[in-house]
């Protein structure tokens, strides 16, 4: 469905996306190229590049953070992983989380004239609904990150009825959206164009323009919202983001609260 050789042909690609592999159906790209960059770690195969993308045409156990599933229905959307292995303080990995959303974004609004917002930490939606979740694994060791793996998942082709089936008013996916089915390769290629781009100001050091992009495109913050952070609702507005990438709330007591996981509400 994809021409995966005509994308890593393409010139302008520096890292991300120069070897794609294509698989019809795994349990998550993510799990599987992170057991490949494991196996690479120990010099047991013939090593990876940095870069190398896996998708997969069906994930039959794609998850979510905290190991929730990510329903990646057959050819219905681009769910793909990316490995990578900047020089990057542990906690700074939020980075290539936030680098992924905001190619997403970027790469959606500018194909189609739209406008994808993104609410934190993970997700690109679109009138208020999710299209895209956005996961990050990574492996430190010794303070040190080995690499990460950048897992995107994104709803093309879905109906709004397989979309309402499976989670309700809350997801959609950009077929909805558009009334018209989406041409994946150039969606794809559109995509690693960005990341690969944005990757390249990551490596540079370039933080903040990920930032500044990220909060562009951020339009919860100064509004009110609640998080439910374990288990625990709290409802403030939310101010910004800290070095670290968790979001400062300002409680209705008027205590300012940084949160580093949870669910958000807006
Ligand atoms: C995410 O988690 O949003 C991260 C999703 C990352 C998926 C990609 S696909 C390629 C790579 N390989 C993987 O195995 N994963 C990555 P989270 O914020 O925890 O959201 C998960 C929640 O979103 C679930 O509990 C459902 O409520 C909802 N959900 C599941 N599948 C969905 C879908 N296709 N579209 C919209 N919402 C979905």
């Amino acid at each position: 469905m994809i021409d995966i050789q005509k994308i890593m042909a393409s010139p302008d690609l520096r890292r991300i996306g120069k070897v794609i592999l294509y698989r019809p159906s795994v349990t998550s790209t993510n799990r599987v190229l992170f057991k490949m960059a494991e196996a690479a770690a120990l010099q047991e195969g013939d090593g990876l590049a940095e870069g190398t993308v896996l998708i997969a045409e069906e994930q039959v156990a794609g998850r979510g953070r905290l190991n929730r599933v990510w329903v990646s229905p057959r050819g219905k959307g681009l769910w793909f992983s990316v490995y990578l292995c900047p020089e990057l303080p542990p906690e700074k990995t939020f980075l290539i989380t936030f680098m992924g959303a905001v190619a997403v974004a970027e790469t959606v609004n500018a194909e189609f004239g739209i406008h994808s917002t993104i609410k934190w930490p993970n997700d690109v939606l679109i009138q208020g609904r999710k299209y895209c979740g956005v996961l990050t694994e990574t492996r430190v060791i010794e303070r040190k990150l080995q690499f990460a793996i950048l897992g995107i998942g994104m709803n093309l082709n879905q109906t709004e009825q397989e979309i309402t089936e499976s989670y309700g008013p809350i997801a959609t996916s950009l077929r909805i959206v558009l009334h018209r089915p989406l041409d994946m390769q150039r969606l794809f290629e559109a995509m690693l164009l960005q990341l690969d781009g944005y990757y390249e100001s990551l490596l540079q050091g370039e933080y903040d323009r990920i930032l500044e992009k990220w909060r562009e495109y951020a339009t919860f913050l100064g509004t009110e919202v609640t998080i439910i952070s374990d288990d625990e609702p709290h409802t403030g507005v939310a101010k910004d983001i800290d070095e670290n990438g968790g979001i400062i709330i300002q409680l209705k007591d008027g205590t300012e609260r940084t949160f580093y996981s949870g669910d958000l509400f807006l």
